[in-house]
Protein backbone atom coordinates (compact mmCIF):
# COMPACT_ATOMS: atom_id res chain seq x y z
CA UNK A 1 0.00 0.00 0.00
CA UNK A 2 1.22 3.73 -0.32
CA UNK A 3 3.00 4.64 2.87
CA UNK A 4 2.05 8.39 3.78
CA UNK A 5 5.38 8.90 5.42
CA UNK A 6 7.56 8.20 2.62
CA UNK A 7 5.81 10.63 1.03
CA UNK A 8 4.38 14.16 2.35
CA UNK A 9 1.12 14.76 -0.03
CA UNK A 10 -0.89 17.79 0.27
CA UNK A 11 -4.29 17.54 -1.08
CA UNK A 12 -7.08 19.63 -3.41
CA UNK A 13 -10.22 18.27 -2.27
CA UNK A 14 -13.08 18.40 -5.27
CA UNK A 15 -16.78 17.16 -5.24
CA UNK A 16 -19.64 18.04 -7.59
CA UNK A 17 -22.09 20.14 -6.16
CA UNK A 18 -25.43 19.27 -6.94
CA UNK A 19 -27.16 22.46 -4.82
CA UNK A 20 -28.71 20.58 -2.21
CA UNK A 21 -26.68 22.53 0.41
CA UNK A 22 -24.48 19.35 1.20
CA UNK A 23 -22.03 19.90 -0.28
CA UNK A 24 -19.67 21.76 1.63
CA UNK A 25 -20.30 20.00 4.78
CA UNK A 26 -19.63 16.52 2.77
CA UNK A 27 -16.20 18.76 1.89
CA UNK A 28 -15.66 20.10 5.74
CA UNK A 29 -15.88 15.58 6.54
CA UNK A 30 -13.50 14.58 3.80
CA UNK A 31 -10.99 17.41 4.89
CA UNK A 32 -11.40 15.94 8.19
CA UNK A 33 -10.65 12.15 7.21
CA UNK A 34 -8.01 13.44 5.38
CA UNK A 35 -5.98 15.82 8.65
CA UNK A 36 -7.40 11.69 10.38
CA UNK A 37 -4.00 10.46 7.81
CA UNK A 38 -1.93 13.68 8.16
CA UNK A 39 -2.68 15.05 4.63
CA UNK A 40 -3.37 18.81 4.56
CA UNK A 41 -5.72 20.36 2.29
CA UNK A 42 -4.74 23.20 0.77
CA UNK A 43 -7.59 23.81 -1.99
CA UNK A 44 -11.03 22.78 -2.60
CA UNK A 45 -13.07 22.63 -6.09
CA UNK A 46 -16.37 22.57 -6.24
CA UNK A 47 -18.46 22.15 -9.57
CA UNK A 48 -22.13 23.16 -10.53
CA UNK A 49 -23.29 20.62 -12.67
CA UNK A 50 -26.11 17.81 -12.18
CA UNK A 51 -25.12 14.93 -12.84
CA UNK A 52 -21.23 13.67 -12.81
CA UNK A 53 -19.21 13.25 -15.93
CA UNK A 54 -18.89 9.26 -16.80
CA UNK A 55 -15.39 10.15 -18.59
CA UNK A 56 -13.52 12.67 -15.67
CA UNK A 57 -16.56 12.78 -12.92
CA UNK A 58 -15.95 16.77 -12.74
CA UNK A 59 -15.63 17.51 -16.57
CA UNK A 60 -12.19 17.59 -18.70
CA UNK A 61 -12.66 21.31 -18.83
CA UNK A 62 -12.61 21.52 -14.80
CA UNK A 63 -10.03 18.71 -14.60
CA UNK A 64 -7.61 21.02 -16.69
CA UNK A 65 -8.46 24.14 -14.28
CA UNK A 66 -7.56 21.65 -11.37
CA UNK A 67 -4.09 20.90 -12.97
CA UNK A 68 -3.08 24.73 -13.14
CA UNK A 69 -5.00 25.23 -9.55
CA UNK A 70 -3.13 22.23 -7.93
CA UNK A 71 0.14 24.02 -9.33
CA UNK A 72 -0.10 27.02 -7.65
CA UNK A 73 -1.12 25.26 -4.34
CA UNK A 74 1.91 22.66 -4.43
CA UNK A 75 -0.60 20.10 -4.25
CA UNK A 76 0.28 16.52 -5.06
CA UNK A 77 -3.08 14.81 -4.45
CA UNK A 78 -6.86 15.28 -5.46
CA UNK A 79 -9.13 13.61 -3.93
CA UNK A 80 -12.74 13.29 -4.94
CA UNK A 81 -15.74 13.28 -2.31
CA UNK A 82 -17.57 10.44 -4.31
CA UNK A 83 -16.88 6.91 -5.59
CA UNK A 84 -14.96 7.06 -9.02
CA UNK A 85 -15.13 4.77 -11.83
CA UNK A 86 -11.42 2.86 -12.22
CA UNK A 87 -11.78 4.65 -15.62
CA UNK A 88 -12.36 8.27 -14.03
CA UNK A 89 -9.36 7.59 -11.45
CA UNK A 90 -6.86 6.84 -14.19
CA UNK A 91 -8.75 9.46 -16.90
CA UNK A 92 -8.05 12.12 -14.10
CA UNK A 93 -4.93 11.38 -13.05
CA UNK A 94 -4.43 11.77 -16.76
CA UNK A 95 -5.62 14.98 -17.19
CA UNK A 96 -4.48 17.00 -14.08
CA UNK A 97 -0.84 14.73 -13.21
CA UNK A 98 -1.96 14.15 -9.70
CA UNK A 99 -2.84 11.34 -7.94
CA UNK A 100 -6.05 10.82 -7.72
CA UNK A 101 -7.96 9.40 -4.48
CA UNK A 102 -11.79 8.76 -3.97
CA UNK A 103 -13.52 8.98 -0.71
CA UNK A 104 -14.05 5.18 -0.64
CA UNK A 105 -10.16 4.75 -1.07
CA UNK A 106 -9.52 7.60 1.80
CA UNK A 107 -12.03 5.77 4.58
CA UNK A 108 -10.19 2.57 4.00
CA UNK A 109 -6.81 4.25 4.18
CA UNK A 110 -7.65 5.43 7.91
CA UNK A 111 -9.38 1.83 8.28
CA UNK A 112 -6.03 0.43 7.24
CA UNK A 113 -4.41 2.46 10.13
CA UNK A 114 -6.33 1.80 12.75
CA UNK A 115 -6.52 -1.55 12.29
CA UNK A 116 -4.36 -3.55 15.07
CA UNK A 117 -6.05 -7.12 15.69
CA UNK A 118 -5.78 -9.81 12.99
CA UNK A 119 -9.18 -9.96 12.33
CA UNK A 120 -9.67 -6.05 11.50
CA UNK A 121 -5.98 -6.39 9.36
CA UNK A 122 -7.77 -8.98 7.32
CA UNK A 123 -11.36 -6.99 7.47
CA UNK A 124 -9.46 -4.32 5.58
CA UNK A 125 -6.96 -6.16 3.55
CA UNK A 126 -10.81 -7.93 2.09
CA UNK A 127 -12.33 -4.41 1.52
CA UNK A 128 -8.92 -2.98 -0.43
CA UNK A 129 -8.61 -6.41 -1.95
CA UNK A 130 -12.51 -6.25 -3.49
CA UNK A 131 -11.92 -1.80 -4.26
CA UNK A 132 -8.89 -2.48 -6.17
CA UNK A 133 -9.82 -5.52 -8.17
CA UNK A 134 -12.06 -3.88 -10.98
CA UNK A 135 -9.17 -1.19 -11.79
CA UNK A 136 -7.10 -4.51 -12.46
CA UNK A 137 -9.23 -5.36 -14.85
CA UNK A 138 -9.66 -2.20 -16.56
CA UNK A 139 -6.16 -2.08 -17.08
CA UNK A 140 -5.67 -5.55 -18.10
CA UNK A 141 -7.94 -4.85 -20.99
CA UNK A 142 -6.45 -1.94 -21.86
CA UNK A 143 -2.71 -3.10 -22.02
CA UNK A 144 -4.16 -5.81 -24.18
CA UNK A 145 -5.35 -3.32 -26.31
CA UNK A 146 -2.04 -1.83 -26.73
CA UNK A 147 -0.32 -5.34 -27.56
CA UNK A 148 -1.98 -5.72 -30.65
CA UNK A 149 -4.57 -6.23 -33.04
CA UNK A 150 -7.80 -8.73 -33.28
CA UNK A 151 -6.90 -12.48 -31.54
CA UNK A 152 -3.87 -11.72 -30.46
CA UNK A 153 -2.78 -11.27 -26.78
CA UNK A 154 -1.09 -8.31 -25.24
CA UNK A 155 2.31 -8.80 -23.44
CA UNK A 156 0.34 -7.20 -20.43
CA UNK A 157 -2.34 -9.36 -20.36
CA UNK A 158 -1.25 -12.42 -19.01
CA UNK A 159 0.58 -10.72 -16.41
CA UNK A 160 -2.14 -8.53 -14.77
CA UNK A 161 -4.30 -11.62 -15.24
CA UNK A 162 -1.71 -13.82 -13.08
CA UNK A 163 -2.02 -10.96 -10.73
CA UNK A 164 -5.31 -10.84 -10.38
CA UNK A 165 -6.12 -14.29 -9.76
CA UNK A 166 -3.56 -14.39 -7.19
CA UNK A 167 -5.53 -11.78 -5.38
CA UNK A 168 -8.50 -13.60 -6.26
CA UNK A 169 -7.20 -16.41 -4.23
CA UNK A 170 -6.60 -14.21 -1.19
CA UNK A 171 -9.69 -13.03 -1.20
CA UNK A 172 -11.27 -16.62 -1.16
CA UNK A 173 -9.02 -17.25 1.27
CA UNK A 174 -9.63 -14.25 3.77
CA UNK A 175 -13.13 -14.81 2.81
CA UNK A 176 -13.21 -18.49 4.28
CA UNK A 177 -11.43 -17.03 7.66
CA UNK A 178 -13.64 -14.32 7.87
CA UNK A 179 -16.92 -17.25 7.62
CA UNK A 180 -15.19 -19.05 10.48
CA UNK A 181 -15.13 -15.72 12.49
CA UNK A 182 -18.86 -14.81 12.11
CA UNK A 183 -19.91 -18.65 13.06
CA UNK A 184 -18.23 -18.33 15.97
CA UNK A 185 -19.40 -15.34 16.57
CA UNK A 186 -23.41 -16.23 16.15
CA UNK A 187 -22.37 -19.49 18.21
CA UNK A 188 -20.83 -16.94 21.19
CA UNK A 189 -24.06 -14.96 20.81
CA UNK A 190 -26.69 -18.05 20.95
CA UNK A 191 -24.68 -18.85 24.31
CA UNK A 192 -24.71 -15.97 25.25
CA UNK A 193 -28.69 -15.20 24.85
CA UNK A 194 -29.45 -18.85 26.17
CA UNK A 195 -27.29 -17.61 29.46
CA UNK A 196 -29.80 -14.86 29.63
CA UNK A 197 -27.49 -12.03 29.43
CA UNK A 198 -29.46 -8.58 27.74
CA UNK A 199 -27.31 -7.21 25.35
CA UNK A 200 -27.40 -3.62 24.14
CA UNK A 201 -25.03 -2.37 21.45
CA UNK A 202 -23.92 1.47 20.79
CA UNK A 203 -23.98 2.54 17.19
CA UNK A 204 -23.74 5.89 15.63
CA UNK A 205 -22.18 8.00 13.10
CA UNK A 206 -18.13 7.84 13.72
CA UNK A 207 -17.20 9.90 16.46
CA UNK A 208 -20.66 10.62 18.07
CA UNK A 209 -19.32 9.55 21.42
CA UNK A 210 -19.89 5.74 21.57
CA UNK A 211 -16.47 5.00 23.07
CA UNK A 212 -16.80 7.50 25.35
CA UNK A 213 -20.70 6.66 26.86
CA UNK A 214 -19.34 2.75 27.14
CA UNK A 215 -16.65 4.03 29.51
CA UNK A 216 -18.92 5.96 31.74
CA UNK A 217 -21.42 4.08 31.60
CA UNK A 218 -19.33 0.76 32.68
CA UNK A 219 -17.05 3.15 34.62
CA UNK A 220 -14.02 0.93 32.83
CA UNK A 221 -11.53 3.87 32.16
CA UNK A 222 -9.16 2.26 30.36
CA UNK A 223 -11.59 1.90 27.02
CA UNK A 224 -10.48 4.67 24.51
CA UNK A 225 -12.09 7.78 23.34
CA UNK A 226 -10.45 9.77 21.11
CA UNK A 227 -11.19 12.71 19.01
CA UNK A 228 -9.96 10.30 15.93
CA UNK A 229 -11.95 9.11 13.32
CA UNK A 230 -12.69 5.00 13.03
CA UNK A 231 -10.79 5.07 16.25
CA UNK A 232 -12.61 1.36 17.08
CA UNK A 233 -12.32 -1.43 14.67
CA UNK A 234 -13.66 -4.59 16.97
CA UNK A 235 -15.92 -4.83 19.26
CA UNK A 236 -15.53 -3.84 23.24
CA UNK A 237 -18.29 -5.10 25.59
CA UNK A 238 -18.89 -4.17 28.96
CA UNK A 239 -21.07 -4.98 31.92
CA UNK A 240 -23.35 -2.17 33.30
CA UNK A 241 -25.23 -2.36 36.42
CA UNK A 242 -28.14 -1.09 36.81
CA UNK A 243 -29.18 0.40 40.83
CA UNK A 244 -31.85 -2.27 41.20
CA UNK A 245 -29.20 -5.00 40.63
CA UNK A 246 -30.31 -5.31 37.29
CA UNK A 247 -27.15 -5.45 34.78
CA UNK A 248 -26.85 -5.53 31.10
CA UNK A 249 -23.94 -5.78 28.29
CA UNK A 250 -23.22 -2.90 26.60
CA UNK A 251 -20.60 -3.18 23.50
CA UNK A 252 -19.04 -0.73 21.06
CA UNK A 253 -17.78 -1.26 17.66
CA UNK A 254 -17.13 0.63 14.26
CA UNK A 255 -18.44 3.96 13.41
CA UNK A 256 -20.70 4.79 10.78
CA UNK A 257 -20.11 7.51 7.90
CA UNK A 258 -21.96 8.76 5.02
CA UNK A 259 -20.65 6.97 1.95
CA UNK A 260 -19.21 4.24 3.60
CA UNK A 261 -17.68 2.27 1.01
CA UNK A 262 -20.00 -1.21 0.35
CA UNK A 263 -16.54 -3.11 0.38
CA UNK A 264 -16.14 -2.32 3.74
CA UNK A 265 -19.18 -3.08 4.84
CA UNK A 266 -19.23 -6.17 3.42
CA UNK A 267 -15.65 -6.73 4.94
CA UNK A 268 -17.11 -5.76 8.61
CA UNK A 269 -20.14 -7.53 8.35
CA UNK A 270 -19.23 -9.79 10.96
CA UNK A 271 -18.40 -7.15 13.29
CA UNK A 272 -21.46 -4.95 12.31
CA UNK A 273 -23.37 -7.91 13.02
CA UNK A 274 -22.61 -7.84 16.58
CA UNK A 275 -25.05 -4.60 16.61
CA UNK A 276 -28.14 -7.26 14.61
CA UNK A 277 -27.85 -9.46 17.33
CA UNK A 278 -28.69 -7.36 20.34
CA UNK A 279 -31.64 -6.65 22.19
CA UNK A 280 -31.71 -3.26 22.69
CA UNK A 281 -29.84 -0.72 20.39
CA UNK A 282 -28.63 2.79 21.55
CA UNK A 283 -28.06 4.86 18.48
CA UNK A 284 -25.44 7.97 19.61
CA UNK A 285 -26.03 10.76 17.79
CA UNK A 286 -23.91 14.17 18.10
CA UNK A 287 -25.75 16.95 18.92
CA UNK A 288 -22.80 19.05 17.86
CA UNK A 289 -22.37 18.42 14.64
CA UNK A 290 -23.44 20.72 11.61
CA UNK A 291 -25.49 18.07 10.40
CA UNK A 292 -27.26 15.92 12.74
CA UNK A 293 -30.65 15.18 10.69
CA UNK A 294 -28.34 14.18 7.78
CA UNK A 295 -25.53 11.68 10.20
CA UNK A 296 -28.87 10.27 11.53
CA UNK A 297 -30.57 9.24 8.45
CA UNK A 298 -26.83 7.59 7.76
CA UNK A 299 -26.87 5.59 10.17
CA UNK A 300 -30.47 4.45 9.71
CA UNK A 301 -29.54 3.25 6.09
CA UNK A 302 -26.58 1.71 7.47
CA UNK A 303 -28.97 -0.43 10.11
CA UNK A 304 -31.40 -1.10 6.99
CA UNK A 305 -28.10 -2.83 5.59
CA UNK A 306 -27.10 -4.91 8.30
CA UNK A 307 -30.54 -5.91 9.19
CA UNK A 308 -30.76 -4.58 12.80
CA UNK A 309 -33.57 -1.55 11.45
CA UNK A 310 -36.35 -3.27 13.23
CA UNK A 311 -34.39 -4.11 16.91
CA UNK A 312 -36.12 -1.42 19.57
CA UNK A 313 -33.97 1.47 19.99
CA UNK A 314 -33.46 4.52 22.05
CA UNK A 315 -31.55 7.40 20.58
CA UNK A 316 -28.97 8.99 22.83
CA UNK A 317 -28.72 12.51 21.27
CA UNK A 318 -24.96 13.40 23.20
CA UNK A 319 -22.62 16.54 23.90
CA UNK A 320 -25.52 18.05 25.33
CA UNK A 321 -22.90 20.35 27.08
CA UNK A 322 -21.99 21.68 23.80
CA UNK A 323 -25.67 22.66 22.28
CA UNK A 324 -27.72 22.82 25.20
CA UNK A 325 -30.26 24.70 23.47
CA UNK A 326 -30.19 23.29 20.00
CA UNK A 327 -29.91 19.66 21.51
CA UNK A 328 -33.59 20.26 22.97
CA UNK A 329 -34.58 21.18 19.04
CA UNK A 330 -33.16 18.22 17.81
CA UNK A 331 -34.77 16.01 19.77
CA UNK A 332 -37.87 17.53 19.34
CA UNK A 333 -37.40 16.29 15.70
CA UNK A 334 -36.06 13.15 16.58
CA UNK A 335 -39.42 12.34 18.65
CA UNK A 336 -41.78 13.68 16.00
CA UNK A 337 -39.91 10.78 13.88
CA UNK A 338 -41.39 8.49 16.35
CA UNK A 339 -37.93 7.88 18.44
CA UNK A 340 -37.40 7.54 21.72
CA UNK A 341 -34.45 10.04 22.82
CA UNK A 342 -32.46 10.59 25.32
CA UNK A 343 -30.43 14.01 26.10
CA UNK A 344 -26.90 13.59 27.61
CA UNK A 345 -23.49 14.12 27.84
CA UNK A 346 -21.44 11.35 28.18
CA UNK A 347 -18.61 13.56 29.05
CA UNK A 348 -20.14 15.49 31.56
CA UNK A 349 -22.55 12.88 33.28
CA UNK A 350 -25.22 14.75 32.38
CA UNK A 351 -29.06 12.76 32.05
CA UNK A 352 -26.57 9.43 32.66
CA UNK A 353 -28.07 7.98 35.44
CA UNK A 354 -31.60 8.59 33.75
CA UNK A 355 -30.10 6.46 30.66
CA UNK A 356 -28.98 4.08 32.58
CA UNK A 357 -33.09 3.39 34.08
CA UNK A 358 -34.32 3.75 30.38
CA UNK A 359 -32.68 1.31 29.30
CA UNK A 360 -33.16 -0.88 31.98
CA UNK A 361 -37.18 -0.21 31.52
CA UNK A 362 -36.85 -1.03 27.44
CA UNK A 363 -34.91 -4.28 27.81
CA UNK A 364 -37.99 -5.46 30.15
CA UNK A 365 -40.39 -4.51 27.79
CA UNK A 366 -38.42 -5.81 24.75
CA UNK A 367 -38.37 -9.47 26.88
CA UNK A 368 -41.77 -9.42 27.69
N1 LIG B 1 -18.08 17.89 24.65
C1 LIG B 1 -18.27 16.57 24.59
N2 LIG B 1 -17.43 15.79 23.90
C2 LIG B 1 -17.67 14.45 23.86
C3 LIG B 1 -18.79 13.87 24.50
N3 LIG B 1 -18.76 12.54 24.25
C4 LIG B 1 -17.67 12.31 23.50
N4 LIG B 1 -17.00 13.46 23.25
C5 LIG B 1 -15.76 13.62 22.49
O1 LIG B 1 -15.98 13.25 21.14
C6 LIG B 1 -14.84 12.59 20.60
C7 LIG B 1 -15.21 11.24 20.04
O2 LIG B 1 -15.61 10.40 21.10
P1 LIG B 1 -15.58 8.81 20.95
O3 LIG B 1 -16.23 8.26 22.17
O4 LIG B 1 -14.22 8.32 20.62
O5 LIG B 1 -16.54 8.64 19.69
P2 LIG B 1 -16.87 7.30 18.84
O6 LIG B 1 -16.10 7.41 17.57
O7 LIG B 1 -18.34 7.36 18.60
O8 LIG B 1 -16.48 6.12 19.68
C8 LIG B 1 -13.82 12.52 21.73
O9 LIG B 1 -12.93 13.59 21.60
C9 LIG B 1 -14.68 12.67 22.97
O10 LIG B 1 -13.97 13.23 24.06
C10 LIG B 1 -19.69 14.74 25.23
O11 LIG B 1 -20.70 14.34 25.80
N5 LIG B 1 -19.37 16.06 25.22
MG1 LIG C 1 -15.21 4.56 19.23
Amino acid sequence: MIDLALKPKSALIAAVDEQDGESEPALDELALLLSNLGVPVVGRVLQKRRTPDPATFIGKGKAAEIKEFAFGLGANLLVVDDELSPTQRSNLGAVTGLEVWDRAFTIMMIFEQRANTAEAKLQVELAMLRYEIPSLKGLGHQMSRLGGGIGTRGPGETEFERHRRKLERRIKFIEKNLKDVRNRRRQYRYRRSRDGADVVSLVGYTNSGKSTLLRSLSGDNSIKAEDRLFSTLDTVTRRVDVPSGDSFLLSDTVGFIRKLPPELIAAFRATLEEASGADLLLIVADASSPTPMRNFDVVLDTLRDIEADEIPRIVVLNKIDRVSEESVFISAGLESKGEDVARVSALSGEGLPELILRINERIKEVLD
